[in-house]
């Protein structure tokens, strides 16, 4: 696949969720430095700083992304050929994308920890993070069930359902706007995350926030499963996460929409859950207190990472 049809499909959400979207962008960082190989120096460098800008365009949420260009990119100043900037981009890729999938096993360990038998979970949207958890608890041997949103307007708890039900895990499927209905059957939450900033605010899909104020109420743990990569060092400096805003027409086709002249539809596809009413983060470096995103973002991803 060529670097323009993986921007093309992030930005048509054939791969999305934070840590596909991630992977798949080093991915076709290296495919592009292979192809590129044969221009000199300085021309593939601006060819690979052309194809991270193409890649960063597509949507402006999940902080993985940027996080998964600067790490790929990360040696291209220092190389003294274009044959030893391939290679280095092609180690990088190779070495973020595998760190990834073990990441995934081991925020599983810690979140299945979590999961008591008998428990039942709750989670939103459709979160590889999230779900790695609840999966390895059901490996354990413990009896579990889930109850998992439907997440309008793109129905991503379809696939969240599909997954649970190919582990027969016993599931109930409920609209959005159920949660607080149901959350006193719930025994703890989990979902993924798209950008953790340095206050320990995690952003995370739409009605994210609500599940947790609803969860806070019920005095629920709310546990959010994110990688490293997740974590946005940018806000150290004081840089807001940008909120995806979709079109109106995936929630009102255009059609009813011009019917209704004085109706005008809004979109947001995220939003911000305060640290407040996060009980922990369980990334690959362990779990954490949101209040400890700082130490991640330091020690982890490295405050001043080299800017494209
Ligand atoms: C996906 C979403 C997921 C996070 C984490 O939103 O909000 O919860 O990306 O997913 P969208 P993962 O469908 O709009 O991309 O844990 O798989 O990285």
């Amino acid at each position: 696949m060529s670097l323009s049809d993986t921007a093309d499909d992030i930005r048509s959400m054939k791969i999305r969720g934070a840590g596909k979207i991630a992977r798949e962008a080093a991915a076709a960082l290296r495919s592009f430095a292979g192809e590129n190989a044969n221009l000199p120096l300085d021309s593939f460098k601006s060819a690979m700083k052309d194809a991270a800008e193409t890649l960063l365009a597509t949507r402006p949420t999940a902080v993985s992304l940027p996080n998964a260009v600067r790490i790929t990119l990360r040696g291209i100043d220092d190389a003294a050929s274009t044959a030893d900037a391939v290679e280095d981009i092609r180690r990088r890729a190779d070495a973020f994308i595998r760190k990834a999938e073990e990441a995934l096993d081991i925020i599983g360990e810690i979140t299945a920890s979590r999961i008591r038998d008998g428990d039942t979970v709750l989670t939103h949207c459709n979160s590889k993070a999230a779900l790695a958890g609840i999966i390895r608890a059901k490996e354990q041997g413990k009896d579990i069930r889930v109850i998992a949103t439907e997440v309008r307007p793109w129905n991503q708890g379809l696939l969240t359902i599909k997954t649970l039900n190919d582990h027969k895990i016993p599931t109930t499927y409920i609209v959005d706007s159920a949660v607080r209905y149901f959350m006193p059957e719930a025994d703890l939450v989990i979902v993924g995350a798209d950008a953790v900033t340095v206050n320990g605010a995690v952003i995370n899909k739409i009605g994210t926030s609500q599940i947790a104020a609803a969860a806070h109420e019920a005095r629920k743990n709310f546990i959010v499963a994110a990688e490293t990569f997740k974590f946005a060092p940018q806000t150290m400096g004081g840089t807001r996460i940008e909120i995806e805003e979709r079109p109106a027409s995936e929630v009102l086709s255009d059609e009813a929409a011009a019917a209704l002249p004085y109706v005008t539809v809004r979109n947001p596809v995220f939003d911000v859950t305060p640290a407040e009413y996060i009980d922990l983060i369980a990334t690959e470096e362990g779990a954490i207190p949101p209040q400890l995103a700082y130490i991640i973002m330091k020690e982890h991803l490295g405050w001043g990472a080299k800017e494209l």
